[in-house]
């Protein structure tokens, strides 16, 4: 159920209201590849000028020193920590359970918080030390869901993480966690964008109770799908005289989801947020929900997938 909330620029942001009875803002900042040559790393910006409440990181992004020195910044600046809803991700190398509460801990020096609002296991796969990226044959290796996950609880209970969850789960192992699980997952990161809407996914998810936030809502980039550029996408965005990037924000708050699009311009940053004033009528929804070539993009799930079923 969304609830509807104020930035402190007086916008109206949409939250979605998690199993816990914490909320999580519609629309968060990603920082995969957001290295910035600028002093401000693109995260105070999003903060104070932009309205963001929601930022999404990861250890592996190896840029939570700098995420954390902008969130800090921010707070100084007058937001309220308790405001921001701060998520980062557990690394398949710690997805052991004596490497849970040390990662977290790293992460959060790193971030220069006390805690993280969301932990979530980032891939369900144990990489060995030093595997390859994407991972290789042999990278791969088994990992006790039931340990690691008993791990997670553990951080909820000592109140260093508020809500825990997974990304990149298949159906199988979601239910294997959820007859498992004493606290339950109240988010799952998928790929979720018109080009891969993974109906599946979200309608198990939906069953359950767990929020979703769908992550690339805009296609990524590098070996990305340009789904700005997309006929559908373009028409919705002409006929609406909004952008494409925010037809494709929009698109996925409107399937229910939070999403975090990830930018490092300004410009950018504000276009992908001002999405709550208005929305997509259904004939245009229906269009962007029948994008053909349904295909996802992250390789990595090709590659872990191939070398867990070798090894697993
Ligand atoms: P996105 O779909 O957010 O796309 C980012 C790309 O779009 C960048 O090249 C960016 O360029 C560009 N862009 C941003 N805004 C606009 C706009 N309005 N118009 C045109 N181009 C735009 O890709 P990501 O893969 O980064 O996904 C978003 C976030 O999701 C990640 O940053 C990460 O936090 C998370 N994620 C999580 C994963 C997981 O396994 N849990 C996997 C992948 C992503 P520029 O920066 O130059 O503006
Ligand atoms: C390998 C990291 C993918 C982005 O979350």
């Amino acid at each position: 159920m969304a609830q509807v909330t104020f930035t402190t620029h007086g916008e109206r942001m949409q939250s979605f209201k998690l199993l816990s009875g914490h909320a999580i803002p519609a629309v968060g900042l990603g920082t995969w590849k957001s290295t910035s040559p600028q002093a401000q790393h693109p995260v105070y910006s999003a903060i104070v000028e932009a309205g963001y409440r929601h930022v999404d990181t990861a250890a592996e992004y190896g840029v939570q020193e700098e995420v954390g020195l902008a969130i800090n910044r921010a707070i100084h600046a007058g937001v309220d920590r308790k405001s921001l809803f701060v998520t980062s991700k557990l690394w398949c190398a710690d997805l052991s359970p004596e490497r849970v509460r040390p990662a977290l801990e790293k992460s959060l020096r790193e971030l220069r918080l006390d805690y993280l609002d969301l932990y979530l296991i980032h891939w369900p796969f144990h990489l060995k030390e030093g595997a390859s990226k994407p991972p290789k044959q042999g990278d791969v290796m088994k990992f006790s869901m039931e340990g690691v996950w008993r791990e997670m609880e553990k951080l909820v209970k000592d109140n260093l993480v508020r809500d825990i969850g997974v990304c990149n789960f298949t159906l199988k192992k979601l239910s294997k966690l959820l007859g498992l699980a004493q606290i339950m997952p109240s988010v799952c990161q998928m790929e979720m964008h018109p080009g891969w809407r993974n109906d599946k996914m979200l309608e198990a998810c939906k069953k359950n109770g767990i929020h979703v936030t769908a992550y690339s809502p805009l296609g990524s980039q590098d070996h990305g799908r340009d789904l700005i550029h997309d006929p559908i996408v373009e028409k919705a965005a002409r006929k609406l005289n909004k952008s494409p990037g925010q037809v494709l924000v929009r698109w996925a708050i409107q399937r229910g989801t939070s999403t975090i699009p990830k930018s490092t311009h300004l410009d950018r940053i504000k276009e992908n947020i001002r999405v709550f004033e208005w929305e997509i009528p259904e004939e245009d929804f229906q269009a962007l929900c029948r994008v053909p070539d349904q295909q996802y993009l992250c390789t990595w799930k090709v590659s872990a997938q191939k070398s867990a079923t070798k090894t697993n």
